[in-house]
């Protein structure tokens, strides 16, 4: 007898596996999918609850660990199905059931496209989003394009390299920054974006603020990029509602001035998964249908460098929310402590960490050098294409 052991992190290597003996190709990737090994981790589980999931475990052969009002249940995607169905979830386990069908229909449908104001952007390529920001103290580029023109030419250089988006900013969000007033901040930002969207780009306007966002969006902007995640300006979700724009939800904690004392997570993917989960809740009560959502892990954003690489390692658990995701590490301080290189020499790294986020199922990428980003990202796409 001969053994093989598969690469078993993706389906991929099972469908291959199937194919090369004769499957026809829809039955080999349902097959390779239901093999698919899946571990959730289950909080807040009351003890009756528990005892239920160790009866389940047991008659259905799934791993599992478990502790005071905790549990991790491991087995292929095919033995947990059940408990998603509420005519096969034993009575006592039916609340598990909504938050793991919405995960095991992200996990077999990822979303393949995102609705943004008059249109939508296709995912099964990378997606990338030039920086174009008119800040006088961003950190990694803070004053280089003053004026209004300056900026867009910029951003139209940008788009030549393959910028699918463009992201205007007018406040610094670096650690420490404090709150730029609206009216300077709309100064800043709605004449780059009047002059983009004149040279006929898709445009995202970086902001927290309700105001700034209207302003952009009469000016043509089709995408709103919220870094508080709706947490600082509660009038935001309406806004973009109202104007049927596209979201982006980052996580963070706290405003740019007190996040770094907020870095402390006992389970970092777990617990920004959840903030981002209830973020996008918001937005939906708002009125942003959800389809125009999208939600971004937040890169050093009360994030130390070790949380940082655990979110990037484990982005698969911000994925499996079922939006499109979105990553923004271009020049930021942990690619410097990875790499020891200053502010200025993070582009390579930068393209590296969008290349590892793509495989972990990141679709969307907010970088200041997009030419580079795009060479790493096409031998991302052509060793693992979107499913
Ligand atoms: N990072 C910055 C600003 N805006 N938006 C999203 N969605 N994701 C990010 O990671 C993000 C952001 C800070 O970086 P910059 O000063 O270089 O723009």
């Amino acid at each position: 007898m001969r053994v093989t052991a598969l690469a078993a992190h993706t389906p991929e290597a099972v469908r291959a596996a199937l194919a090369a003996r004769g499957w026809e190709a829809q039955p080999a990737w349902f097959a390779a999918t239901g093999l698919q090994p899946l571990t959730i981790l289950l909080e807040d589980l009351s003890d009756a609850e528990r005892e239920a999931l160790v009866g389940w475990a047991a008659r259905a052969g799934a791993d599992l660990l478990t502790g005071q009002g905790w549990a991790l249940v491991g087995a292929a995607a095919s033995r947990l199905a059940p408990l998603a169905r509420a005519d096969r979830v034993p009575p006592s386990l039916a609340s598990l059931s909504p938050a793991l069908a919405r995960f095991l229909a992200a996990y077999a449908e990822p979303p393949r496209r995102w609705a943004i104001r008059g249109g939508e952007i296709p995912l099964e390529q990378p997606v990338l989003i030039g920086i174009v920001n008119v800040t006088p103290d961003s950190f990694s580029d803070g004053g280089r394009y003053g004026t209004a023109d300056a900026a867009a030419a910029h951003g139209e250089q940008l788009a030549a390299h393959g910028a699918r988006i463009l992201d205007v900013g007018g406040e610094s969000t670096r650690p420490g920054a404090g709150v730029v007033p609206a009216a300077a901040e709309q100064a800043r930002v709605v004449p780059v974006v009047r002059e983009l969207v004149r040279r006929g780009l898709p445009v995202s306007v970086d902001t927290r603020k309700a105001v700034v966002a209207a302003a952009a969006l009469a000016a043509g902007a089709v995408i709103v990029n919220d870094v508080s995640g709706l947490a600082f300006d509660p009038a935001m979700g309406e806004t973009v509602a109202r104007s049927q724009a596209a979201l982006v939800l980052m996580h963070m904690r706290g405003t740019p001035d007190t996040m770094d004392t907020l870095a402390t997570y006992r389970h970092v993917a777990a617990e920004v998964a959840a903030e981002l989960g209830a973020a996008a809740e918001r937005a939906e009560a708002a009125g942003v249908a959800r389809e125009r959502i999208a939600l971004d892990p937040g890169f050093g954003f009360a994030k130390t460098p070790e949380h940082n690489f655990r979110l990037l390692d484990e982005l698969a658990t911000i994925v499996a929310l079922g939006y499109p995701v979105v990553v923004g590490p271009s020049r930021k301080r942990f690619l410097g402590a990875a790499t020891g290189r200053p502010v200025e020499d993070r582009d390579r790294a930068t393209a590296t960490a969008c290349a590892l986020a793509w495989e972990r199922g990141a679709r969307l990428f907010r970088v200041h050098d997009v030419a580079l980003a795009r060479e790493a990202l096409s031998v991302a796409l052509a060793t693992r294409p979107a499913t």
